[in-house]
C-alpha cells in the first residue's frame, strides 16, 4: 500500500515535470547544472558572492545566455551548517572542505609567522562561510577611490550616489524584533536601508545584556554612538545589521538571495566543481587588445582541461585571491613575476596582484562569569537547537577615528607618515607605476580619510566563547601594502600571498592605539560589570613596547583583503579601468572585492554586492544599449527558491526561457520509471 502510494506519487511528479510548459523549469530548479553548452555570452570566473549576483543579473536579460564556473562544490552536503548562523563559532566550517585553507607566506612583522588566509570555496564563496557583520563604507573613503581616478572615463559611475544606490539594491532590511529593541537600544535610519534587494539584512533573534551595555559604555570611554552609519557616516559605536533572514534565522548569503531564489532560467547554468585554469585568447587578435575566446577549467583537479567558449564577455570574480590569479596564469599580470613562473606573457600588467590592503586584528579578552553564547551553547540546554539563539552573532561595533585616538597628536602623526612614505615602498613593486600607485592610495588615506571622522580602528565585542568576553581592535587603512603573485606555472598550485603586514610603524602605532582603547571599553561601566580579570594581554603588558611585542605574536586577519586588481589609472598600476575592464583585454572585466584601491573602514560584504550589481548594470547597459531596469530579484528564503518579489523575464523577450534543454538524467529516470510502473 505504501509502495503504491509512493509509486503514484512519483508517477504524478513525472507527469508533472513531463507537461510541456512545466518540466523544463522544475528539471533546472536553481539552475545548477552537471553539463554545460559550448559557448555563453558571459562566462563568470567564480560562484562567491560577487559571481553569483553577476549571474542572476545578467540572465535576467533572456537573450543572454550566463555560465558561472565555480571551484568549490555546491555546500548541499554542509547547507545546514552554512545556513545556522551560530555555527559560524560552534561547527565553523573555516579549515573544511569548503575552506581554501590559504595562509600567507612568512610574515616579518609579525614574528615570521605565516597566518591563516581562510576563503570560501563553494557556491555563495565567503559570504557562505563568513561572520555575517553588514555595514558599509563611508561616502569620504568612496570619494578618495574616485578620486584616485583622475577624471578616467565613467569615474562617475564610482560616485557615492551610485555605489549607495546598488548597495541598497541588493538589501532588504527588517528592524529589530520587539522582543529585541527591548533588549538593547538599537537605533536605525529605514531610509538608509534598501528594501527591495536579495540579501536580507537584519539583526539576530537572541541578544545578551553585554550588548545593550556596549552602547552603554562607549560614550564613557569617548566613543560617541551614532543612529545612521548605513548612509556614508559609518563611524561611532552602533549595533551592526548582521546577514541574517529573519524570518527563518539562517544565513542570507549570495547563494540563498541571488540563485536559489531564482526560477528555473533557460539561459543561465551554473556548473560547481569547475576550477578556471586560464582563459584564452585569439592569437590572432592584436597585442593591446587581446581578445578572450574561451575558459579553460578543470573538473577533475587538474587532470583534465576542459574550454567552453565565450561568445561577449569573460567576467572574473573568483575574489582578491582568485581574480589575479587567473590572470596571472593567463599570462596578464608583472612580467618579473610571469618570467620566474614560466608563465609567457600574453599582456604585461604590472599592477595584477599589487596593492593587497587587509585588516589586521588582535582581541583582549577577559573572564566574565555572565552567560555568553558560549557559555549558554556549552550548556547544551534547550536553547543549543533554538533556531533564534542560533541566531545570534555578533554585532557591537565601534569604529574610532584618529582624533579620538591621538588627540592633538593628529597632524603630528600625519606629517610622519607622509614622511616615511618613501621608506615602506611594498616588497618587489620595482615598476614605477605600480610604486606611484601605491603612493597615491598612501597619500589619498594620510591626507583624506586619515584625519577625517571616519574609524582607523575597529573594535568588536566578541560573546562567541564560554567564560569570556573578547573585545577586537582591527586596523582599518594599512600603510603596509603588499601582494599575491604566483610562483609556478601550474594553475593548480595556490598563489604566494604576501600581505607585508605592520612593515610600517605607522600600522603598529595605529593597532596598539587601538589595543589600549579596546582595553578602556572593556573596563569603562557598564561593560565592566560582569567582568573578572583580564586574561589577554593581562595586566603585566602596559608600555608601548609591551604591546608591540605582544601583538606581533597575537595578531591575525579580519578576513577583509581587497585591491588587487585594483581600479586605478594604468600609470597608477591599475588593472581595471573604470568600466571595470582590464587594460589590454578586449572583453574581460573583474568585478569583486579585488576591485577597489583603497581599503574601507568595513567589512566587506556590503560593498561588494554593491560593486556587483553596479557592474551588472554597466554590463547590461553597454550590450543593450539603455540603462539596466529596475527589476529586482526578490529576497530568497528556501532552497526551494520561494522568493518574493522575484521578476525573471522583465525586459526580455522570454524567448530563451522556453528553449528546448536537453533531456536531463531526470528526465530519463522519470520515462524509465514511467514506463515501468505503466
Ligand atoms: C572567515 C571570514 C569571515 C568574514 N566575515 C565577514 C563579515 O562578518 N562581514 C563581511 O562583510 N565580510 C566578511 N568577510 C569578507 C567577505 O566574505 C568577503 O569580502 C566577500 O565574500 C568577498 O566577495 P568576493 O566575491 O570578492 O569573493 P568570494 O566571496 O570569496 O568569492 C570568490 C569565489 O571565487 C571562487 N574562485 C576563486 N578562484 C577560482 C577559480 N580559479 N576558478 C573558479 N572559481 C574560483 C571561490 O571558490 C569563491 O567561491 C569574511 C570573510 C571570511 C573568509
Ligand atoms: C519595491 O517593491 C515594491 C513592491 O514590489 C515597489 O512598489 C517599489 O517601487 C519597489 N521599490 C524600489 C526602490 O524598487
Ligand atoms: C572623533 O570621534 C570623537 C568621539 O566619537 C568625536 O567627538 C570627534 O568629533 C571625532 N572627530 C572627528 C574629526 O570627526
Ligand atoms: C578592442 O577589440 C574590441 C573587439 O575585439 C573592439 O570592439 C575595441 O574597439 C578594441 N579596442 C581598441 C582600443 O582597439
Ligand atoms: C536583449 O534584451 C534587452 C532587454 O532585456 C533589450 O534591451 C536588448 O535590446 C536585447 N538585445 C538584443 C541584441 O536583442
Ligand atoms: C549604467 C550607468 O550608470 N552608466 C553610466 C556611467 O557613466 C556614464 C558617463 O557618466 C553615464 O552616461 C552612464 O549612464
Amino acid at each position: 500500500m505504501r509502495c503504491d502510494l509512493v509509486a503514484v506519487l512519483a508517477l504524478g511528479s513525472c507527469v508533472t515535470l513531463a507537461a510541456p510548459s512545466a518540466w523544463p523549469y522544475t528539471l533546472r530548479a536553481r539552475n545548477i547544472v552537471d553539463q554545460i553548452a559550448d559557448s555563453y555570452d558571459f562566462v563568470i570566473v567564480g560562484g562567491g558572492l560577487a559571481g553569483l549576483v553577476l549571474g542572476a543579473r545578467l540572465s535576467e536579460d533572456a537573450n543572454h545566455t550566463v555560465l558561472v564556473l565555480e571551484s568549490g562544490g555546491t555546500g548541499d552536503d554542509v547547507r545546514d551548517r552554512i545556513d545556522t548562523p551560530g555555527d559560524t563559532y560552534y561547527n565553523t566550517l573555516t579549515k573544511s572542505a569548503i575552506d581554501w585553507n590559504f595562509q600567507t607566506a612568512p610574515q616579518p612583522g609579525v614574528n615570521n609567522r605565516q597566518l591563516v588566509w581562510p576563503r570560501g570555496k563553494v557556491l555563495g564563496g565567503s559570504s557562505a562561510m563568513n561572520g555575517m557583520y553588514m555595514n558599509r563604507p563611508a561616502e569620504i573613503e568612496i570619494d578618495a577611490w574616485k578620486g584616485l581616478l583622475d577624471n578616467m572615463d565613467n569615474a562617475n559611475n564610482w560616485s557615492w550616489d551610485a555605489l549607495y544606490a546598488a548597495m541598497k539594491k541588493s538589501e532588504t532590511f527588517t528592524p529589530p524584533t520587539d522582543d529585541i529593541a527591548q533588549q538593547v537600544a538599537i537605533t536605525f535610519n529605514p531610509s538608509s536601508h534598501g528594501t527591495n534587494g536579495s540579501i536580507h539584512q537584519s539583526y539576530p533573534g537572541y541578544t545578551f545584556p553585554q550588548v545593550a551595555q556596549w552602547l552603554q559604555a562607549a560614550p564613557n570611554a569617548g566613543i560617541a554612538t551614532s543612529s545612521d552609519t548605513y548612509g556614508g557616516q559609518n563611524w561611532g559605536a552602533y549595533i551592526a545589521t548582521s546577514a541574517i533572514d529573519p524570518t527563518t534565522w539562517k544565513r542570507s548569503y549570495s547563494r540563498s538571495g541571488y540563485l536559489d531564489a531564482l526560477p528555473p532560467r533557460s539561459n543561465y547554468d551554473v556548473l560547481a566543481n569547475a576550477h578556471v585554469s586560464r582563459l584564452v585568447f585569439d592569437p590572432s587578435s592584436p597585442s593591446g587588445n587581446l581578445s578572450a575566446t574561451a575558459v579553460e577549467y578543470t573538473r577533475d583537479g587538474g587532470g583534465t582541461f576542459l574550454q567552453v567558449k565565450v561568445k561577449k564577455e569573460v567576467i572574473l570574480a573568483g575574489g582578491t585571491v582568485g581574480s589575479p590569479t587567473v590572470l596571472m596564469h593567463s599570462g596578464v599580470g608583472p612580467k618579473d613575476v610571469l618570467d620566474a613562473a614560466g608563465v609567457a606573457v600574453l599582456s604585461e600588467l604590472p599592477g595584477v596582484g599589487q596593492h593587497l590592503q587587509d585588516h589586521l586584528s588582535v582581541p583582549v579578552v577577559w573572564t566574565t562569569n555572565a552567560d555568553t553564547a558560549g557559555s549558554v551553547f556549552a550548556a547544551n540546554g534547550p536553547e543549543s537547537t533554538d533556531p533564534k539563539f542560533l541566531s545570534y552573532v555578533n554585532s557591537a561595533t565601534a569604529y574610532v577615528n584618529a582624533s579620538r585616538i591621538f588627540g592633538d597628536g593628529v597632524s603630528t602623526f600625519q606629517t610622519g607618515i607622509l614622511q616615511q612614505m618613501n621608506n615602506y615602498l611594498p616588497p618587489a613593486s620595482s615598476d614605477p607605476t605600480v610604486t606611484a600607485g601605491y603612493k597615491a592610495i598612501y597619500s589619498a588615506t594620510a591626507n583624506s580619510i586619515l584625519t577625517s571622522p571616519v574609524g582607523q580602528i575597529e573594535l568588536l565585542l566578541a560573546l562567541n566563547s564560554a567564560g569570556v568576553m573578547l573585545i577586537t581592535a582591527a586596523l582599518q587603512h594599512p600603510f603596509s601594502h603588499g601582494r599575491i603573485y604566483i610562483a609556478s606555472n601550474n594553475p593548480m598550485d595556490y598563489p604566494v600571498i604576501d600581505p607585508n603586514y605592520l612593515a610600517n610603524p605607522a600600522d603598529y602605532t595605529l593597532l596598539r592605539e587601538g589595543l589600549k582603547l579596546a582595553r578602556q571599553l572593556g573596563n569603562a561601566a557598564p561593560l565592566n560589570s560582569a567582568l573578572t580579570g583580564e586574561n589577554n594581554p593581562g595586566p603585566s603588558v602596559q608600555t608601548d613596547q609591551e604591546w608591540e611585542d605582544w601583538l606581533r605574536g597575537g595578531v591575525g586577519t579580519e578576513f577583509h583583503p581587497s585591491s588587487t586588481c585594483a581600479m586605478l589609472p594604468l600609470s597608477l598600476g591599475g588593472v581595471v579601468d573604470a568600466n571595470l575592464r582590464v587594460y589590454g583585454l578586449a572583453n574581460v572585466r573583474v568585478a569583486d572585492a579585488s576591485v577597489p584601491p583603497i581599503s574601507f573602514s568595513a567589512h566587506l560584504m556590503s560593498s561588494t554586492y554593491g560593486i556587483a550589481e553596479r557592474a551588472s548594470e554597466l554590463v547590461r547597459a553597454f550590450y543593450n544599449g539603455v540603462p539596466a531596469t529596475t527589476t529586482t530579484t526578490g529576497p530568497g528564503t528556501s532552497p526551494s527558491g520561494t522568493g518574493t518579489g522575484t521578476s525573471d523575464t522583465s525586459g526580455g523577450t522570454g524567448a530563451a526561457e522556453s528553449a528546448w534543454r536537453r533531456p536531463s538524467r531526470w528526465t530519463i529516470l522519470c520515462v524509465v520509471g514511467a514506463l515501468l510502473l505503466l
